[in-house]
């Protein structure tokens, strides 16, 4: 299929489709056996993320099932300060751990210069996937990713996951200087990573903030929108067309402020945002996209299928991509996200 007739490319660059097109955040993961059964075959997250030929299959495995307009790239946020050289590993049932990075010694032995090597298999995870669904699904668009610079350092500052990274705040609060630096150099190598991931092959990108709301107002201008305009700027100049997505999770009525000012053409809106306020206030030319809750999902029928409709009903009309608003959660029963496909197919 011609690239711009992609219904999911066509949304994103600001058409109003109906009904409209749909892929599903963690769309690849743990409630889907095939890739229980070669996660286990795999070892650790890291190889499997770092194994062009299993990252790629698991890529195209929810695709295969349901059809999604989109593909992401199996990969993590994490990745990149892999590929920046911090320590980095998944423990079992405890989400990521890293050398936490809190001084200047910490920041100085980051390794910009090793992204390109490093990220390598994960651009020909890009490629494969690419060719995969060119063969599989040529109505399908491949979208690639990178955590939001405040993100990713919520992870490298903290050294693990979590829901509060007081670290991470009380650093920007305390030493600007530093964390400002770290930002930066954040920003850098996520233009770096972001077109690399173009160039490959990925048809457009989206930024996870997934920590974004955790900021006050000030810092949230500061840490996440202003970042976000840097990237963008970074990856324009090279890809003056690419369709960007920002997922400024929690960030409530500053969702408003990030569409205005960070410069993507699409936002994502997260669970608990009113997609009805949001289709009101966020400027028109703005696609939306989201927000179904994952817990919805996870329990299907009648509740379900009444809440997609009325995110349905509330983006009718608006260049808008249905979405969940949050990652799928691992006891989502497959059926119930065949079933939510068939609710959005008619619209
Ligand atoms: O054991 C396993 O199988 C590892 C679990 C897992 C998976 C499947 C992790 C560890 N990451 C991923 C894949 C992943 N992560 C994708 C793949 C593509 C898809 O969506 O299908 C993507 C886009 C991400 C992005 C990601 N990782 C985000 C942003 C989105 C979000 O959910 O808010 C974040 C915050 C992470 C960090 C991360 N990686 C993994 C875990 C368990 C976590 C969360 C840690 C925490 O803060 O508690």
């Amino acid at each position: 299929m011609e690239h711009a007739q992609k219904p999911l490319l066509r949304a994103l660059s600001g058409e109003a489709l109906w009904p409209p097109p749909f892929w599903l955040m963690r769309q690849a993961g743990r409630y889907l056996p095939e890739y229980r059964e070669l996660r286990a075959q795999a070892g650790d997250f890291i190889s499997l993320c770092t194994t062009p030929e299993l990252a790629a299959e698991v890529t195209l495995q929810p695709i295969r099932r349901y059809g999604m307009d989109g593909a992401i790239l199996f990969s993590d946020i994490l990745m990149l300060p892999w590929a920046l050289g911090q320590e980095l590993r998944y423990a079992e049932g405890e989400g990521p751990l890293l050398a936490p990075i809190r001084d200047a010694a910490g920041l100085s032995a980051l390794r910009p210069d090793m992204v390109r090597p490093n990220i390598a298999p994960i651009l020909e995870t890009v490629a494969r996937v690419r060719a995969g669904l060119a063969a599989e699904a040529p109505r399908t668009t491949l979208i690639g990713f990178a955590g939001s610079p405040f993100t990713v350092a919520c992870y490298m500052v903290d050294g693990k996951g979590g829901k509060d990274f007081a670290e991470t705040r009380r650093l920007a609060y305390v030493d600007p200087l530093l964390f400002g630096k770290l930002i930066r150099l954040l920003v850098d190598s996520t233009v770096e990573y972001l077109l690399a991931q173009a160039e490959a092959g990925a048809e457009a990108l989206m930024l996870f903030d997934s920590w974004a709301g955790l900021l006050s107002p000030a810092q949230f201008r500061r840490w996440s929108i202003e970042p976000a305009a840097a990237i963008v700027r970074g990856i324009r100049k090279a890809r003056p067309d690419i369709p960007l997505i920002g997922f400024p999770r929690l960030a409530g009525p500053l969702i408003v402020e990030y569409a205005d000012r960070a410069g993507v053409g699409t936002v994502a809106m997260d669970t608990g945002m009113d997609p009805r306020w949001a289709a009101a206030q966020v400027a028109p030319g703005v696609t939306l996209q989201g927000n179904l809750d994952p817990q919805a999902v996870v329990a299907g029928g009648a509740a379900m299928e009444a809440e997609a409709r009325s995110i349905l009903a509330a983006m009718r009309g608006r260049p808008f991509v249905f979405n969940l608003g949050h990652g799928i959660v691992p006891p989502t029963p497959p059926e119930h996200v065949a079933a939510l496909a068939r609710v959005i197919r008619t619209g």
